[in-house]
C-alpha cells in the first residue's frame, strides 16, 4: 500500500470543539434527545434484548430481512454515543452503551462469528445469502461502532469483538482456496474495514475491503451460485437486477450511478477509501465519474437521493419529481461520507459544497428540531395524504406527511445521530504545509504544523449570516497555507488578514494564505449571502418553471402555517424583491425570505374535473409570503409544503 502523506487528512473530531452556533445546538439537541429517544426505541423494539443470549429469542411468524439488521441500529447508536462521548462525557449513555457492548460480546461465537438473528433465530442459514440478508451490512456497522466507541472512550471490547469478527470474515470470503467470493449485497463493509485498518494497523482488512470491492459484479456474479446453492433461482430475485444492489458488473467498468442510493453511496465511499489507501487511479477516475453523474443528473436541490420508491434509489438521469421523492434520510447522509473522502482523493471544494448541500438540507431535515422525530422519505412538495414513505409499504396516509417517532425499518434515526455527532471530524483537513477550512460554525480547533502547537478560533453566525471570524494562537511564527473554501454558492466575497485586504482568487474552491503565521494573527471572511432564485436544468420537467429559493447553503420552502393552503396557486413575480431577515422568534432564531407574491385561482369552478380556460375567470390576490428553512418543515401545524415554487 502506499504513502499517502502527500494528502489531506481529516483533522479528528477529537481535536474539534464546537459549543454554540448552529451545529452547537444541533448536537445539544442530539446528546440530550436524539440519541436517548433512540435508545428508547432500541430497548422498546427487542433491539437491545435481542443480543442477550441468555434470552429466547421468538423466531418471527413471518420472515423479514428487517429483523436480520437489527444489529446495525444497535451499531449506529453505539457509534453516535462513542463520539458524543468524546467531547461529552456522559455516566448514563456509557453505562447503557458498555452493558450492550457486554451483550454483543457474549453474543460472539467461538469461531468469531457475531450476528444476533442468525445466532439465535436461523443458525443453519448463516452466510448463505449474502445477497439480501445483510450479515456483512451489520458486520460493518458494528466495525464502524467499536472503532467510535475506542477513539470515544479509549475502550477497546468492541473493537477486539469486531476484529475477531472481521478475522473470521477474512478466513471465510477471499480470493483463497476453499474461501467464497462473496461480498454483501448492501454495500457498507467495505468501508468499515478500511475504518478498522486504519484504527489496528491490521492490514489484511484493507485488502479484504480492496477484494470485496473488485470483486463485486464479476462473472460469474455470486449471487447467481449463492442462489443456486440454496435451491433458489437467481431469476426470482425480487429486484431483476443486480444494478439495484450496484453488482450488475465490476466497479471499474460502471458508469453511472445505479440501484438503491444508500447503497451506492456506501459503495461509492468504500471505492474512495480504497483509491486513497491504494492510490489506485482507475479507481480514482471511475468515483469522479460516478461523482459527476450522480451530482450533475440524479441529485436534488436539498442533496437528497434516489427519487423511486420501488428500489429506494435511483432511476434516470434528471429524473427528480417532487412529491413522491423517495430521497431517504440514509441516502444524503452516505452522501456526505461519500463526498468527504472524495475531498480527501481528489482535494477540490467542489465535493464540499455537496457535502454542506446534503448536511444543511437532505440530512437535517430527517429529524424534528425538538430532535426526537424523524422523516424517513424526504419529498421537496407535500399535500395532505401524500406520505412517500408509506406509500413503498403500500398504505397511503390519512395524514399530513410528518415525521414518527420509530419505523419498522429504522435505519434513519440513528444514521442521523452519528453523523451530528461526529460533525466536528468534517470542519478541517491539513498536509503537511495547509490547513483546510471547510466548514463555517463557531469552534475551537487545535492540531500541530511543522511541528508548532496550533489553536485556531472561529467565531460565526453561519449559516444565518457569512461574517466568519478567526484568531490563531501559536507558539512561534509558523509558515503554513490556512485554505479556506469559498462556498460555490458564494459569488462574492472579502477577506482580510489582519485588517488587510486579500484579493487572492480560489484555487479548487479555497482561497489560500500562504505566510509565517504570528501569534494572535487574524483573519475575516465576509461570505456575501444574497437571496438566490434557483432553477433546474431544462431536463428536469418537473420544476420547469419554477424556481426554489436559496440562501448561503440553506434551501427554503413555503409551508401552509405561514402561507395558508393550496400552496400550488403561490407564484412569484420575476422582479420581486426578496428580503431575508433573522425570525429571532422561530426555531431558537433562523433566517427566513419574505417577500410579495400573488395568489392566482379560479374565480368559480364551474367544471367538473376539467373545463375550457375560455370560460374561466381567475382572481389574484397578493400574498406577502414567508419561506423557511426547508429542513424545519413540519416542525408546526401540520399543511402543505413547497420548495419549488411558480414563477411569472
Ligand atoms: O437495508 C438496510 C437499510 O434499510 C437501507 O440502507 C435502507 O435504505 C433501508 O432499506
Ligand atoms: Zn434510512
Amino acid at each position: 500500500m502506499n504513502d499517502n502523506t502527500h494528502r489531506p487528512q481529516a483533522i479528528s473530531l477529537a481535536n474539534v470543539r464546537i459549543s454554540e452556533g448552529f451545529w452547537g445546538e444541533r448536537q445539544a439537541v442530539n446528546r440530550d434527545r436524539t440519541i436517548p429517544a433512540i435508545y428508547d426505541q432500541l430497548v422498546r423494539s427487542g433491539r437491545i434484548d435481542g443480543w442477550d443470549v441468555t434470552k429466547q429469542r421468538e423466531r418471527p411468524k413471518k420472515r423479514s430481512v428487517v429483523d436480520m439488521f437489527w444489529d446495525s441500529d444497535s451499531g449506529k447508536w453505539l457509534e453516535a454515543v462513542g463520539y458524543s462521548l468524546l467531547t461529552h462525557p456522559n455516566s448514563v449513555l456509557e453505562k447503557q452503551a458498555d452493558e450492550l457492548i457486554a451483550q454483543i460480546q457474549k453474543a460472539q461465537q467461538a469461531d468469531g462469528y457475531l450476528n444476533s438473528y442468525f445466532t439465535m433465530v436461523e443458525p443453519e442459514n448463516r452466510w448463505r445469502n449474502l445477497r439480501d440478508w445483510h450479515e456483512m451490512y451489520n458486520a460493518g456497522h458494528l466495525m464502524e461502532a467499536a472503532v467510535a466507541y475506542y477513539q470515544g472512550t479509549g475502550k477497546r471490547t468492541l473493537l477486539d469483538v469486531l476484529s475477531r469478527y472481521a478475522d473470521h470474515i477474512d478466513q471465510r470470503f477471499g480470493p483463497r482456496e476453499g474461501q467464497k467470493r462473496g461480498y454483501c449485497g448492501h454495500p457498507e463493509v467495505e468501508l468499515a474495514l478500511v475504518k478498522l485498518y486504519q484504527t489496528t494497523g491490521e492490514r489484511r482488512y484493507l485488502t479484504l475491503a480492496n477484494y470485496f470491492i473488485n470483486e463485486r459484479g464479476k462473472q460469474p456474479n455470486y449471487f447467481d451460485i449463492e442462489a443456486r446453492e440454496r435451491g433458489d433461482d437467481p431469476a426470482d430475485f425480487w429486484a431483476q437486477n443486480y444494478r439495484y444492489c450496484q453488482a450488475h458488473e465490476p466497479i471499474r467498468d460502471q458508469q453511472t450511478a445505479t440501484g438503491h442510493a444508500v447503497r451506492a453511496c456506501y459503495l461509492y465511499a468504500g471505492v474512495a477509501d480504497i483509491a486513497l489507501e491504494t492510490d489506485d487511479q482507475e479507481l480514482l477516475e471511475v468515483s469522479r465519474r460516478l461523482w459527476d453523474n450522480l451530482t450533475q443528473t440524479q441529485m436534488y436541490l436539498t442533496g437528497g437521493l434516489g427519487p423511486a420508491h420501488s428500489n429506494e434509489g435511483f432511476t434516470f438521469a434528471y429524473d427528480l419529481p417532487n412529491e413522491t421523492a423517495y430521497a431517504e434520510t440514509c441516502a444524503s447522509i452516505a452522501l456526505v461520507f461519500w463526498a468527504h473522502r472524495m475531498f480527501h482523493l481528489d482535494p477540490d471544494g467542489r465535493y464540499i459544497d455537496v457535502l454542506e448541500r446534503a448536511l444543511y438540507n437532505g440530512v437535517l431535515s430527517g429529524v424534528s428540531y425538538e430532535g426526537a422525530h424523524f422523516f424517513y422519505a424526504n419529498p421537496l412538495t407535500s399535500y395532505p395524504n401524500v406520505n412517500p414513505y408509506e406509500h413503498w409499504s403500500g398504505i397511503t396516509s390519512e395524514r399530513h406527511y410528518h415525521r414518527e417517532e420509530w419505523f419498522n425499518c429504522p435505519c434513519c434515526p440513528p444514521n442521523l445521530a452519528r453523523l451530528v455527532a461526529s460533525i466536528n471530524g468534517y470542519f478541517y483537513s491539513i498536509t503537511a504545509d495547509t490547513v483546510y477550512i471547510h466548514l463555517y460554525n463557531s469552534n475551537h480547533a487545535h492540531f500541530e504544523v511543522q511541528e508548532t502547537a496550533i489553536h485556531l478560533d472561529q467565531r460565526t453566525n453561519y449559516p444565518w449570516d457569512g461574517e466568519i471570524q478567526f484568531s490563531l494562537q501559536l507558539e512561534q511564527p509558523t509558515q503554513f497555507t490556512l485554505a479556506l473554501r469559498i462556498p460555490g454558492w458564494c459569488r462574492d466575497y472579502e477577506l482580510q488578514v489582519n485588517g488587510t485586504k486579500i484579493s487572492d482568487a480560489p484555487i479548487a474552491g479555497y482561497v489560500r494564505l500562504n505566510r509565517q503565521w504570528q501569534n494572535e494573527d487574524k483573519v475575516s471572511l465576509s461570505l456575501k449571502m444574497p437571496v438566490e432564485r434557483m432553477i433546474s436544468h431544462p431536463q428536469v420537467r418537473m420544476d420547469v418553471g419554477q424556481v426554489a429559493l436559496q440562501r448561503g447553503p440553506i434551501v427554503y420552502c413555503l409551508e401552509e402555517s405561514d402561507n395558508g393552503s393550496n400552496l400550488a396557486s403561490v407564484y412569484l413575480p420575476q422582479d420581486a424583491p426578496l428580503t431575508a431577515s433573522l425570525d429571532k422568534e422561530l426555531f431558537g432564531g433562523v433566517s427566513v425570505i419574505t417577500g410579495d407574491a400573488l395568489r392566482i385561482v379560479p374565480l368559480q369552478w364551474k367544471g367538473e374535473l376539467y373545463q375550457p380556460q375560455s370560460v374561466t375567470q381567475y382572481t389574484q390576490s397578493p400574498l406577502k409570503f414567508k419561506a423557511i428553512p426547508y429542513y424545519l418543515w413540519a416542525n408546526r401545524m401540520p399543511g402543505e409544503m413547497r420548495v419549488w415554487i411558480q414563477q411569472r
